[in-house]
C-alpha cells in the first residue's frame, strides 16, 4: 500500500515535470498541459499528507526527503532523444563548424545540427534508418553506423565513401529485424580527417531496441546515458573527462532502486578504466552485444568507441563516486580521475532481483573454424612522425587486404609488436574474444572492439554472415587509424571474386566512374 501511493505520488510529479520542461516553446501544448496538472495537482494534495503519516509511524522504513525527489535530478542533462515512428527515423545531419560549449570552454567546433553530442537515435530491429547528410565543413567526410550488422555496400553502411564540402548525400541503413539490441552510435570515418572531426563532437549514439528490453528484471527499468567525451587542452598531460558534456555531474537514483546505465565511451583516443568504488558492475551487454548471463566485475577498460550496459543498484542510501582508475596504455598512462557522482536519495522504490538469464547467443569456443589469419599491429617512421602499420603497412583504400568468403567462421590472431596498446575494430559483424595474451577469457560475450595490450595478442573468431561487401578494420585510436592503422576487408559470396564498385547505385550526380566519390583519396 505504501509503496503504491509512493509510486503514484512520484509518477505524477514526475510526469508533470517532463510534460512541463518538454513544451516550453509550444503554446497549444502548453495551454493543454495546463489542463491536464490541476486535477493531478489535487490528487498529490490529497495522496501527499498519506504518505507522510505513514512514513512517520513507521510504515515505511526509509528517509523521506520530499524536497529531493520533487527536484529530482534537476541538473542531469543527456543527448536529445529522437525515435524511428512507423518504422522510419528520417533524420538530417548537418555538419557545420558551429559556436559551442565543450564542457566549460566555449570554442568553435565542426559539429552536427550546431550540437557538441548530436541526438541519440532510438530505433528497433526492422526499422529503416534515412539520414540526409549535409557537409557544410571546409573538409571531406562521411558517416558510420559503429557496431552495425547492416550492409557496408551503396549508401548504407559504405565508409569508403567520401562526402566533399557543399555536398550532400543520403544514406539509408535498413536494420535486420533481428539486429542485436543495444547501444551504438554514428560518427565520420573520413580517412584522415576522423580522429578531429569525431574529437569535435560529430558524434552520436544509437539505442536499438528489441528482446532485452522486455527480459523480466531489465523491463521499465530507469535507463540513463553516460556518454563519455575527453579534452586534452594543448601543453599539458591532463586529460578533462566530460559525461554527457558536463563536468563531474551528479546523477540522482532512489533507494533500492535499479537503474540502467548506458556507458559509451566516445573519446577519439582516449581510455577509460571504469569504476564506481563500493559497487560492482553489473555488466550485461558489451558493445551494443547482450551477453546470455550478468557478468559482475569490479571495474572495466573501455577503449575508445567501446559500450557496456550496467544495472545499478542503489541501497538504501549512499553517495559513490564515479573513477577512471590509473590505466597503462603502453606509450601513456592515464591518471585516477574522478568524474561523476551517484547520489541515493529521496523516496524509495521496491527493491527488483537482478536478471539471471539474458539473451543466448552462439559460444564460438565450440565452433568449426573454417579459416585462421593473423593480423599484425605496429609503428614505424620516427618519434616526431610515427607511423601506425598493420601488417607492416599503412592504409590503401585502393587494396583489398581480407578477403573472406560469406558463411564463414574465422579464427583471427591479432599480435602487437608495438609499445601501444591498440584497440582492434572491424565493422559489419562482431567478434568473441577467446584469449589475451594466452590466457583464455571466460563469460565474455561478442564485441566490435577491444584493445590488443601493447606488446601482446588477441584471439578473435567472427562468422561472417548476411552482408557481403568492403568495408574495414582499424585501429580505434583514431588519430591512429589516421595515420595509417587500418585495412579494407572484403567479404564475397561463396564463387565470387572481388567487386570493383562497392555496389554503389548509379545516381544523379554520383556516378560510378566518379571515383573521387567512391575512394578516398
Ligand atoms: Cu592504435
Amino acid at each position: 500500500m505504501c509503496t503504491k501511493l509512493i509510486f503514484d505520488v512520484y509518477g505524477t510529479i514526475k510526469t508533470m515535470r517532463e510534460k512541463t520542461h518538454k513544451t516550453p516553446k509550444n503554446s497549444q501544448k502548453h495551454v493543454k498541459n495546463k489542463s491536464s496538472v490541476v486535477p493531478k495537482l489535487i490528487l498529490i494534495i490529497i495522496l501527499l499528507p498519506i504518505v507522510i503519516f505513514q512514513f512517520a509511524i513507521g510504515v515505511c522504513p526509509s528517509v523521506l526527503l520530499v524536497s529531493n525527489f520533487v527536484d529530482f535530478n534537476p541538473k542531469w542533462i543527456e543527448p536529445n532523444v529522437v525515435k524511428s515512428k512507423d518504422g522510419v527515423l528520417d533524420v538530417t545531419l548537418d555538419a557545420k563548424k558551429s559556436q559551442v560549449n565543450i564542457g566549460a570552454t566555449s570554442t568553435m567546433s565542426n559539429v552536427y545540427n550546431g550540437k557538441y553530442i548530436g541526438d541519440t537515435w532510438d530505433i528497433k530491429g526492422g526499422d529503416t534508418i534515412k539520414v540526409h547528410l549535409k557537409n557544410d565543413t571546409t573538409e571531406p567526410t562521411n558517416l558510420h553506423f559503429h557496431g552495425s550488422h547492416v550492409s557496408p555496400k551503396g549508401n548504407s553502411d559504405n565508409v569508403l565513401l567520401s562526402i566533399k564540402p557543399g555536398e550532400s548525400f543520403d544514406y539509408q541503413y535498413d536494420i535486420p529485424k533481428d539486429h542485436p539490441p543495444g547501444l551504438y552510435w554514428y560518427h565520420p570515418h573520413r580517412h584522415e580527417f576522423t580522429d578531429d572531426q569525431v574529437a569535435g563532437g560529430m558524434l552520436g549514439a544509437i539505442k536499438v531496441r528489441g528482446d532485452v528490453d522486455n527480459l523480466p528484471g531489465i523491463k521499465g527499468l530507469s535507463e540513463k546515458q553516460l556518454v563519455l567525451t575527453t579534452q586534452d587542452p594543448a601543453n599539458s598531460n591532463a586529460i578533462n573527462r566530460l559525461v554527457n558534456n558536463q563536468v563531474n555531474p551528479t546523477l540522482y537514483v532512489r533507494p533500492f532502486e535499479t537503474t540502467r546505465l548506458e556507458i559509451f565511451n566516445a573519446s577519439s583516443d582516449d581510455f577509460y578504466n571504469l569504476q564506481i568504488p563500493g559497487k560492482k558492475l553489473n555488466i550485461i551487454s558489451r558493445d551494443g552485444n547482450i551477453m546470455s548471463e550478468i557478468q559482475t566485475v569490479d571495474s572495466e577498460v573501455m577503449a575508445p568507441g567501446q559500450r557496456i550496459q550496467v544495472l545499478f543498484q542503489a541501497g538504501m542510501s549512499g553517495e559513490f563516486t564515479v573513477k577512471s582508475l590509473v590505466y597503462n596504455a603502453g606509450g601513456f598512462t592515464y591518471p585516477e580521475a574522478d568524474f561523476m557522482k551517484i547520489k541515493v536519495a529521496g523516496l524509495p522504490v521496491l527493491p527488483r532481483a537482478l536478471p539471471t538469464k539474458l539473451l543466448p547467443h552462439q559460444d564460438f569456443r565450440d565452433a568449426k573454424v573454417d579459416n585462421t589469419r593473423t593480423l599484425t599491429f605496429s609503428e614505424g617512421g620516427t618519434p616526431a612522425n610515427t607511423t601506425f602499420l598493420l601488417d607492416g603497412k599503412q592504409f590503401d583504400p585502393n587494396v583489398v587486404n581480407q578477403l573472406i568468403t560469406l558463411g564463414t567462421t574465422e579464427e583471427w590472431h591479432l599480435v602487437n609488436n608495438s609499445d601501444d596498446t591498440h584497440p582492434f575494430h572491424i565493422h559489419v559483424n562482431p567478434f568473441q574474444v577467446i584469449s589475451v595474451n594466452g590466457k583464455p577469457v571466460d563469460n565474455y560475450g561478442y564485441s566490435d572492439t577491444f584493445p590488443v595490450p601493447a606488446m601482446g595478442s588477441v584471439v578473435i573468431r567472427t562468422k561472417y554472415t548476411d552482408f557481403d561487401g568492403k568495408f574495414v578494420l582499424h585501429c580505434h585510436i583514431l588519430f591512429h587509424e589516421d595515420h595509417g592503422m587500418m585495412q579494407v576487408v572484403e567479404v564475397v559470396r561463396p564463387g565470387n571474386t572481388q567487386s570493383k564498385d562497392n555496389g554503389l547505385p548509379l545516381r544523379e550526380g554520383m556516378p560510378m566512374t566518379d571515383h573521387s566519390h567512391m575512394l578516398m583519396n
